[in-house]
């Protein structure tokens, strides 16, 4: 029976285990794993990536070269570009991208690959779990299809589960092994056995009773904060009609110690989850005859926030009685959140690139991004940030608010900034030595 053998091969950890897709979901899964006796094939189509992996770099915030290292040495971890390496596996671990299209339409092209990849290759008697965010329906419509493809029968044959991905980069506080395990099988049998696998590197392993269960868990989580950033955002919008301090607001609705949680407002939002799931759910409540009304228009407020920064800094111009057109702008902060060098979905290059539109000469620093390429072409070099550019700036653009010593400096200009993270409502940190 495949759930007697896999149990007992994922008990003895003999059960061989296949990651597919290496980013910063998939890398430092495999090493969990790894770290817990299990021998883990991990695979990449990018076979320039596999080699620096096999050399033992890591370009994953929460892998270090040492750990990786420590599990190659141990040949615990054995990365491939090769799909016919797949074959030896027990257990499937899917972790591949879920972009937006251009049109902001669900993108499974990465899963439909890996599903290609993974039909070719894998053996009965498997266990294959998608951890890749995704619309409620993809694991029992979309996976289970393809694996039933020859005759193959779900709990004779193969075990199918989804289990939301939680890897939060760069998050100390949470470990990867501490962050709750939420699983939901397309079988009673299928949920038992992943919870199963993941019970042997994670503190918590909470199943639910289907994969759509799961897969809408991880919807809900991060569409949860899309929608309360984008309701910091409208407040924002009422409070400075209104010509009060939204963060004062929001510090004072801080104080209450239950039933408040606060969000911040800022000039969009990035990253590759928050923008993005929510547009998942959206693309399946319609198909399945409902409209998200609340959550489609939290996209859409959030979606409106660079071109609301845009206004403020014709606004802020026309005070000096200066145009947008042919002002120096000085964009402080490209990165889609602080203290990290990804710019993915940043508001900062929506931000930008409007406003080389209406003719501004625009620079930018960030101390954690020293290159860009934007969309529309133009390729950037982050600036220093110093007095003189200072003096020289018509308009400073605060949209990252990293803590980078620098941005002491813009206390001394405070009236040709725009803050819109608060970067300055707070202590200036310390000054930076004597500019030369
Ligand atoms: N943002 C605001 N106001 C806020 C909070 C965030 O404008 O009050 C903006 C950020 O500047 C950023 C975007 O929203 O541009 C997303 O920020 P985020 O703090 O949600 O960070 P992410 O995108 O790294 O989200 C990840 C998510 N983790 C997973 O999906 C596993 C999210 O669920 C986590 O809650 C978040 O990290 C976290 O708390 O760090």
């Amino acid at each position: 029976m495949i759930d007697s053998h896999l149990r007992h091969k994922i008990d003895t950890r003999q059960a061989r285990l296949a990651v597919m897709g290496l980013g910063y979901v998939g890398l430092p899964l495999s090493l969990l794993f790894a770290e817990a006796g299990f021998t883990v094939t991990g695979y990449d189509v990018d076979p320039e990536y596999v080699r620096s992996l096999r050399a033992g770099r890591s370009r994953i915030t929460d892998v270090t070269s040492e750990r990786l290292l420590a599990a190659l040495e141990q040949d615990r971890f054995q990365p491939t570009a090769l799909p016919e390496h797949l074959a030896a596996a027990d257990i499937y671990l899917i972790c591949v991208p879920t972009p937006l299209s251009k049109t902001r339409q669900p993108d499974l092209s990465y899963i439909g690959q890996a599903i290609d990849t993974l039909a070719t290759h894998w053996q009965p008697g498997s266990l294959v779990v998608l951890e890749s965010t995704t619309y409620p329906g993809t694991t029992d419509e979309v996976l289970l299809e393809s694996l039933r493809q020859g005759g193959a029968e779900l709990d004779r044959d193969f075990l199918l589960a989804f289990s939301p991905e939680r890897v939060d980069p760069g998050n100390a506080a949470h470990p990867l092994a501490t962050i709750p395990k939420v699983v939901g099988g397309v079988s009673e049998t299928s949920t038992r056995l992943a919870s199963a696998l993941y019970d042997t590197v994670f503190d918590t392993v909470h199943p639910v009773s289907n994969a759509r269960a799961a897969e809408l868990t991880k919807l809900l989580e991060n569409t949860f904060r899309n929608v309360n950033i984008a309701l910091a955002n409208e407040f924002a919008q009422i409070c400075d009609a209104l010509g009060v301090d939204i963060w004062e607001v929001i510090d004072a609705a801080a104080t209450k110690p239950f039933g408040f949680m606060p969000f911040r407002p800022g000039p969009g939002i990035g990253g590759h989850c928050i923008p993005l799931d929510p547009q998942y759910l959206v693309y399946k409540a319609r198909l399945s005859g409902y409209e998200p009304r609340l959550v489609a228009l939290a996209d859409q407020i959030n979606q409106d926030m660079p071109n609301y920064v845009v206004q403020k800094a014709m606004a802020q111009l026309n005070e000096a009685r200066k145009a947008l057109n042919g002002a120096k702008v000085l964009v402080v902060g490209v990165a889609y959140k602080p203290g990290v060098p990804d710019t993915r979905e940043s508001p900062a290059l929506t931000i930008i690139e409007a406003l080389q539109k209406h003719g501004a000469e625009v620079d930018y620093f960030d101390p954690l991004v020293p290159v860009l390429a934007l969309d529309n072409g133009t390729r950037m070099q982050s600036v220093a940030l110093d007095r003189q550019r200072l003096q020289t700036s018509d308009l400073i653009l605060i949209t990252t608010d990293h803590d980078s010593p620098e941005y002491s400096l813009l206390h001394d200009v405070r009236d040709k900034v725009l803050d819109t993270r608060n970067a300055l409502g707070r202590e200036p940190a310390t000054p930076p030595a004597a500019i030369g």
